[in-house]
């Protein structure tokens, strides 16, 4: 197997660059580069050589000797000095050597989970961290590398097999017929299992939503400034504002962060009835982003915020706003007040949308983020709910098989040792160098 090497920082130009080599071959570097050999595990200073002996680099190297590292191999950390033509050096001379290799997307990650070091939910967790822009974000990611989202599935999967040891025990005495209390403790158990892991779908909204971000539409008249609060609320101008109605015709998309929570905000089309085919495709547009929507801001500039074509949308929140307040103010409790002009209301809009997604805040840590989880606890469910009508006097084996597959559906979680497909596409979203 290669060796591989990486930079584990992107930034093209910084003070300092750390360049990882994992593998058996890692412990050569000082060979490699013509150093002395270092104790392990003790940062030294060391001057990096290339084949030829001109110098590299004067860089701090340590060497932690595998299994107990963050691959689980042996790997040598080589903190070079930032500049490009140092990394290219580098890469130069252990790209001679054909016991190493560039590593792929991913692919530390990836050596991480196939030694064991971390399983596939703190792997997805590791990218999630990574990525994570927001608080809440960082806060999902970092509870499930530290294992959250692994605890709960060895839970379930423990409790998943202790009831197939205890029905195959009960196989064994097929003649006898079983004890009542027996047959009912088993369905007991089943019963809390399903509560448990449905418990953990209902909040799986939210935790998607955690990593995609909140999706929230402006819906209004014409002209009523929907693209002015856009461009003011993400800061810059993103939407073309003027003061003909009409004006927007596609639905534009702006990534906001309000106090911790990834926001997808949705500036649409002015919705009239029109004879133009473009701004019809607009506003139809338009609808179906607000029915796939966390929250719908109606915006209107008069007291109107009736909008037949959002009768078939009850369940997503609404939020009125009156804009160009400046120019004349709605006297009712239901409306919030708003003027990009004079800054006005915009702070209490922010508060009002933070205050309503706090309320679909689970107490708990949200432990389902994604949709390969949600999948497997789905059909884990699907399993685990045939079992509640099977009568075990007369169909132990069945329930066990449902058990079973239960027991398999949470296992893929955690562990996909055999899917290569599925480990390329959860590692492929890395970058190199994870
Ligand atoms: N007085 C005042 N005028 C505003 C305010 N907000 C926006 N406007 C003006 O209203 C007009 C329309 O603004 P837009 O943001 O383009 O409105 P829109 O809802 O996106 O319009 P369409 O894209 O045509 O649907 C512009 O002339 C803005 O300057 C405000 O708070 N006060
Ligand atoms: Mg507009």
């Amino acid at each position: 197997m290669y060796t591989i090497f990486s930079s584990a920082s992107n930034a093209y130009k910084s003070a300092i660059k750390i360049i990882r080599v994992s593998g058996s071959h890692a412990k050569e570097l000082p060979e490699i580069f013509s150093f002395k050999v270092t104790k392990p595990r003790v940062a030294s200073i060391r001057k990096l050589y290339d084949l030829k002996k001109k110098i590299i680099d004067h860089a701090l190297v340590i060497f932690f000797p595998g299994p107990k590292t963050v691959t689980g191999e042996d790997l040598f950390e080589l903190h070079i000095h930032g500049s490009s033509v140092i990394e290219k050096k580098i890469y130069n001379v252990l790209c001679d050597n054909n016991k190493f290799r560039i590593a792929e997307k991913g692919e530390f990650t990836r050596r991480a989970f196939l030694n064991g070091v971390i399983d596939l939910t703190q792997a997805e967790a590791l990218n999630d961290l990574i990525n994570s822009e927001t608080e809440n974000q960082f806060k999902a990611s970092i509870s499930q590398y530290g294992g959250a989202l692994s605890k709960k599935t060895l839970h379930w999967r423990n409790e998943i097999i202790h009831s197939l040891a205890k029905l195959e025990t009960l196989i064994d005495f097929a003649d006898e017929e079983l004890p009542r209390n027996l047959q009912k403790t088993f369905h007991d158990n089943v019963v809390l299992l399903l509560k448990d892991m449905k418990r953990a779908i209902k909040f799986s909204s939210y935790g998607t939503r955690l990593r995609s971000g909140f999706v929230i539409t402006l819906i209004g008249r014409p002209n009523v400034g929907k693209s002015s609060l856009v461009n003011y609320l993400s800061n810059k101008k993103i939407a073309i504002v003027t003061n003909q109605a009409g004006t927007t015709r596609d639905v534009l998309e702006v990534t906001l962060d309000f106090e911790g929570f990834p926001i997808i905000l949705n500036d649409t089309a002015g919705i009239r009835k029109t004879s133009l085919e473009v701004e019809k495709i607009g506003i139809n547009k338009a609808l179906e982003k607000a029915k796939k929507s966390d929250i719908i801001l109606i915006l209107s500039d008069k007291e109107d915020f009736s909008f037949p074509e959002l009768k078939p949308m009850p369940k997503v929140k609404k939020i009125l706003v009156h804009t160009k307040c400046d120019l004349a103010v709605i006297k009712n409790n239901k409306v919030l007040n708003l003027s990009v002009k004079k800054d006005i209301g915009i702070n209490k809009l922010v508060k009002t949308i933070v205050d309503y997604l706090k309320t679909l805040s689970p107490k708990e840590d949200v432990l389902l983020t994604k949709q390969r989880h949600i999948k497997a606890v789905k059909e884990a469910i699907k399993a685990l709910s045939n079992i509640i009508d099977i009568d075990l006097n007369k169909n132990p084996e069945l329930a066990a098989e449902h058990l079973r597959i239960a027991a398999k559906e949470i296992g893929k979680m955690t562990n996909l040792i055999d899917v290569e497909e599925i480990l390329d596409d959860i590692f492929s979203n890395f970058c190199i160098g994870k």
